[in-house]
């Protein structure tokens, strides 16, 4: 008997399932190009506008005899302090020159306990506003020089130049001179004499800031001496001062005090206890309202009971 064979039942075919159509390529499209990346800046380390003589605040810096130097004030509130050495009998001057705008410098020396300074030595109306500070060292030592600018800016440009130099010394034997008393429209007090001295024949020349004083010479070669008068003849009475300055150098000079004393003279009428006492008529400014402005009255009425 035949065997009964079970065929496998066909499996079904998958159908083909559709190949997919093909996709468009897609046109390639311009890629942005990559930004280069900026590389990084290294830090640099903060400007520093401040001269190249800076720090001095802890320890001035130096400047030799015949150096010139250009500065500047900044940061905020700078002052530049610069040692130099100096030789004793010698004389020296040290300067400012060449300020920018902004710049109105103050100099001050100081040496062996002694101390100097100037603002300004041209005169005002200038524009002027340099420095200049002649002084003779009586030792070896370090001076100590100070600049600070009266005009209280500070910046990289606010820019000026300083220096110091040998010159030759001047000597004054006097510093004041004292005409004392004298009664008005009497005779000139005597003349009194300054004494030139210093190194060999240093020329100088001098001038008077007041017309009641007189000079027999306004130059000269030292030594020599130096004739003071002072005139009267239109100077009411009251305490005088006046100066004569002597300059030599480049840029120094010194200064000689000159008093007096002019007193009333007798028959002038200047005795008080003659003076007849002026009367005073004092004025009582009457009391002013302003307009329109209303005043209030009050009127106080007492009556009283007529006794019978
Ligand atoms: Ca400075
Ligand atoms: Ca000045």
């Amino acid at each position: 008997m035949p065997q009964e064979t079970h065929t496998a039942a066909p499996t079904s075919t998958l159908a083909p399932s559709r190949t997919p159509a093909p996709t468009s390529t897609s046109v390639p499209t311009n890629k942005p190009k990559p930004t280069p990346t900026a590389s990084p800046i290294p830090p640099t380390a903060t400007p520093n506008y401040a001269d190249g003589y800076e720090t001095d605040v802890s320890a001035p810096s130096p400047i030799a005899v015949g150096e010139t130097q250009t500065r500047n004030f900044y940061p905020l509130g700078d002052i530049d302090f610069v040692n130099v050495m100096v030789k004793s009998g010698r004389s020296y001057q040290v300067s400012t020159s060449e300020l920018a705008l902004g710049v109105d410098t103050f100099l001050e020396v100081d040496l062996n306990g002694d101390h100097w300074e100037n603002d300004d030595y041209q005169a005002p109306g200038s524009g002027d506003f340099s420095s200049a500070i002649c002084f003779s060292s009586p030792v070896n030592e370090t001076a100590l020089i100070t600049v600070t600018n009266l005009a209280q800016l500070y910046s990289a440009a606010r820019i000026y130049k300083l220096d110091i130099v040998e010159v030759p010394g001047l000597v004054l034997e006097q510093t004041t001179l004292d005409f004392g008393q004298v009664v008005s429209d009497s005779t000139n007090p005597a003349s009194q004499d300054i004494t030139v001295n210093g190194g060999s024949s240093l020329a100088w020349t001098a001038a008077a800031d007041s017309a009641w004083i007189a000079l027999n010479k306004i130059e000269g070669n030292v030594p020599s001496v130096l004739t003071v008068t002072v005139d009267i003849a239109d100077l009411q009475p009251g305490a005088y001062e006046g100066e004569v300055e002597v300059f030599w150098g480049t840029l120094c000079s010194q200064k000689v005090t000159v008093t007096l004393q002019v007193d009333p003279s007798q028959g002038s009428g200047a005795n008080p206890s003659f003076h007849a006492r002026p009367i005073q008529v004092s004025h009582r400014k009457p009391a002013l309202l302003p307009p329109n402005v209303p005043v209030n009255f009050t009127i106080l009425v007492e009556v009283k009971v007529d006794q019978p």
